[in-house]
């Protein structure tokens, strides 16, 4: 159907009819896109079935990712190009007097993530099945996504999301592979037939029912499956409330994260990772039994990869299905659970490293709390051998301690591999927060620095520059992103650079236009448009970026000449909804942008644009038209980052600190082609553990900072009494714990950099072009292939 312009028109419209009971003349633009979805489904179905088979059926492993965050963005448009069909299905649907971009629109994003780990995981799943890997996603099809921002009077406030409102094209309930998955309840325990066997009693049982999506690779008949499991009733307790249990058990897939900062939220966030980990392991084992081998060779078959610590309860869950439904002994379910698992972590900050209260996790899981005491009784002997009287090292390393269970540790202990997702990242897990674990388990320790689908990020994000690729060194590169270095050729080609700043000019429009629909703003495509976005948190240091462009006001307040070159500061961020601090943040940048941008004396030197509700296909507008990426944290705070890359990728140059895979960024692009300022992770790591810093010193000896750290609170925002109280004192009166003002100055420094640098147009396009070049490093193909050889030793399934 998609093999011709006319095939594809013709079957478009049967389709369309049948679907709706329609004319086309009277179809809607969502009875459209619907269609067109529906027949991509329909396409790939027999590849689909194959892949199944050939997994089923096959010999080879198997590696399933299980992650509590899948951040899909829109899937026509990707599945378009990676089934190659995005030119025909454009041209048809043009001459019908559709415009595909039009009907993109129409796709809800799929939000279910937060952020960096989310986003990873989608990456992930694309670049398995462009290798045709052997792996599949398992995750919750949450009935609301990440909450939909809207800033009102400058505040972030924000609206539940609706992706389901209109159904999802792309899944497929399979309801016949439902299993149930029990809460609560006791654990009675008897010996039968010499063996001491286990019973749930008086369980709450929830129905987790699958839905499949298929995950298209590019170019190849690989389908790979994402599956995500939706909560439903399972058998109405007899006597009870219906209505209640109903709502009860519904909640558990109906929001992404809800707000734990009560036990209320804290008993449905561990029902959500339980819900996730036991259904995803039933339909595992499941699915390996049918291979009729035995169970000691699970691990031969079977990789489970855990996405942080939310599905670390994997561990005890695997333990249990291997020695209560399925017989075994403890030891050889230990080495088994083991070789099959391995671990991810993504954050060195303690405040999300995850504990849960016994109170807690113990009634509500009982079997499995009964385990992990077990594991940690057997951890902490081994350790307690090892490092005889050494108490405080037991107590450190314990899974269960001060009445809380610690699902680090857990993670650690009952993995074969733990890998940090940078270089920096793991030194530091290796070194200092994970130290004691890595003196115990030296092997386990490695690094996978994260790496994000160039197929998304540029072919798709960025068509005018892919095609400008392509004309230059071939398609390729599309299939082997490290062909992108073929262009480093072009470097002093002044007609090709020229035309790559034609394409940076045209996304810069693009986005301009998107600005002025959304904001009334209007911004000057010739200035630079210097872009953070990513989650707002205080260690991101959003408000080192709002201070500083304070600061750029006032000195052309005072000199109109100040300023190097015009500049546009865009941001996009959601704040957490509990999180105060980062409201804060979005508040002052509103405010900021106002005053900015409504005053003329500034002459339109500076713009400053908050836009809301930032997600994946904001994300792919803001990307290929930035210069400068903003990568500010406090260095040894983000573990990786993935947006660098992806700005990188589109020819922006990083203004950053040495922190996450901006290291691994300044090593393959040079010093000269990156803006670095502030203190090294070491440094930061020395004022944390032997102290030397305060913040008040920078505030006297600074005039600039002066200036700019007290218009938060001396009525220089209109309206805005006590508003920024909170954030004075995070600066002054708790000593700026992520060193803002300490890296004020070299920040400023940075930026004049950035100008000057600016004003010389040719080596600017040439530093542009070599980011562009060394990306290819960063593509997730390569992330996935070392993943896949070193950590879950799977193979194509292709290959023999
Ligand atoms: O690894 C993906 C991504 C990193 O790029 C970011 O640096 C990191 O902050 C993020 N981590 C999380 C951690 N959440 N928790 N817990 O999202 O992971």
């Amino acid at each position: 159907m998609f093999s011709s312009v006319p095939k594809f028109k013709n079957a478009f419209l049967k389709k369309l009819e049948m679907m709706f009971g329609t004319s086309f003349e009277e179809s809607t633009s969502r009875e459209q896109f619907q269609t067109l979805g529906h027949m991509i489904r329909e396409h790939v179905s027999s590849d689909w079935i194959k892949t199944n088979e050939l997994y089923r059926a096959g010999a080879k492993k198997q590696v399933y990712y299980l992650s509590i965050e899948f951040l899909l963005g829109r899937l026509l448009r990707h599945n378009l190009i990676n089934l190659g069909v995005e030119k025909v299905v454009c041209e048809g649907l043009r001459e019908l007097g559709i415009e595909l971009d039009q009907l993109e629109e129409i796709e809800a994003d799929a939000g279910l993530g937060n952020g960096g780990l989310g986003r990873l995981a989608a990456c992930f799943l694309d670049s398995l099945a462009s290798l045709d890997l052997p792996g599949h996603g398992c995750g919750i099809r949450y009935k609301h996504g990440l909450f939909e921002q809207k800033i009102v009077d400058g505040y972030q406030v924000e609206l539940p999301e609706q992706w389901l409102r209109h159904g999802h094209v792309w899944e497929v309930r399979k309801a016949d592979d439902a299993v149930e998955v029990p809460f609560w309840g006791e654990i009675e325990s008897r010996m039968e037939n010499g063996r001491l066997v286990f019973r749930h009693l008086n369980a709450e049982t929830i129905m987790a029912v699958p839905y499949d999506l298929p995950v298209i690779g590019y170019e190849t008949q690989t389908v790979n499956t994402l599956r995500l499991w939706n909560a439903e009733p399972s058998r109405f307790p007899a006597n009870a409330d219906i209505f209640k249990y109903k709502k009860d058990t519904e909640s558990v897939s109906e929001f992404l994260y809800p707000d734990d900062t009560h036990d209320e939220g804290k008993i449905l966030r561990l029902k959500q990772q339980y819900f996730l980990v036991s259904s995803s392991l039933k339909a595992i084992v499941k699915s390996f039994k049918k291979k009729n081998k035995s169970l000691l060779e699970f691990h031969d078959y079977v990789s489970i990869h855990i996405n942080d610590t939310h599905p670390a309860i994997a561990v005890p869950e695997l333990m249990r299905i291997l020695m209560d439904e399925e017989g075994l002994g403890w030891d050889d379910a230990w080495d088994i659970t083991v070789q099959t698992l391995s671990y991810t972590n993504h954050t060195t900050l303690a405040e999300a490293l995850e504990r849960w209260p016994i109170r807690i996790f113990k009634p509500l899981l009982p079997r499995i709390f009964m385990i992990v005491e077990e594991i940690n009784e057997r951890f902490c002997k081994q350790v307690w051998e090892q490092y005889p009287g050494d108490w405080g090292r037991v107590e450190s390393m314990a899974i269960i301690a001060h009445e809380e269970v610690r699902m680090a540790p857990l993670a650690i202990v009952g993995s074969h591999s733990v890998n940090g997702v940078a270089q920096l990242h793991t030194e530091i897990l290796k070194n200092r927060e994970m130290n004691l674990f890595y003196q115990f388990y030296p092997d386990r320790f490695n690094n996978k620095t994260n790496g994000i689908t160039h197929r998304r990020w540029l072919l798709k994000a960025n068509p005018g520059l892919s095609g400008l690729i392509t004309d230059a060194i071939g398609t390729d590169w599309v299939s082997s992103p490290q062909q992108l270095e073929n262009l480093m050729r072009f470097k002093d080609d002044s007609a090709f650079l020229e035309k790559l700043h034609g394409i940076k000019q045209g996304n810069k429009e693009r986005l301009a236009k998107r600005i002025l629909d959304k904001t009334g703003i209007q911004v000057d495509t010739e200035s630079i448009f210097d872009v953070q976005v990513k989650r707002l948190h205080a260690y991101k240091r959003q408000l080192l970026n709002v201070l500083h462009i304070m600061h750029l006001y006032n000195a052309l307040k005072k000199d109109p000449e100040a300023l190097l070159y015009p500049r546009t500061f865009i941001f996009g961020a959601k704040a957490s909804p509990g999180y105060y601090f980062a409201k804060k943040v979005i508040k002052l940048i509103n405010c900021v942008a106002d005053k900015v941008n409504n005053d003329p004396s500034i002459n339109g030197k500076l713009k400053v644009v908050f836009l809301e509700n930032y997600r994946v296909s904001l994300a792919e507008e803001i990307f290929p038209a930035a210069d400068i990426s903003e990568q500010i944290s406090t260095a040894s705070k983000e573990a990786s980052g993935t947006g660098n890359m992806k700005f990188m990728m589109n020819g922006a140059l990083t203004l950053g600190t040495l922190d996450g895979a901006n290291v691994e960024i300044t090593d393959l692009v040079g010093r000269e082609n990156i803006f670095l300022f502030g203190l090294t992770a070491e440094e930061v790591l020395d004022y944390q553990n032997n102290g030397g810093y305060h913040s008040l010193e920078y505030y006297h000896h600074d005039e600039r900072i002066r200036e700019v750290v007290d218009q938060l609170v001396n009525g220089f925002f209109p309206d805005t009494e006590n508003h920024f109280n909170e954030v004075f004192d995070t600066l002054l009166g708790h000593n700026d714990q992520y060193f803002v003002l300490r890296d004020f100055a070299s920040y400023a420094e940075a930026h004049q950099e950035v100008s000057r640098s600016y004003l010389d147009r040719n080596t600017w396009l040439q530093k542009s072009l070599v980011n562009i070049a060394k990306s290819g490093f960063f593509s997730s193909d390569r992330t996935i292939m070392e993943y896949a050889d070193q950590i879950w030793k799977v193979q194509s399934a292709l290959k023999v």
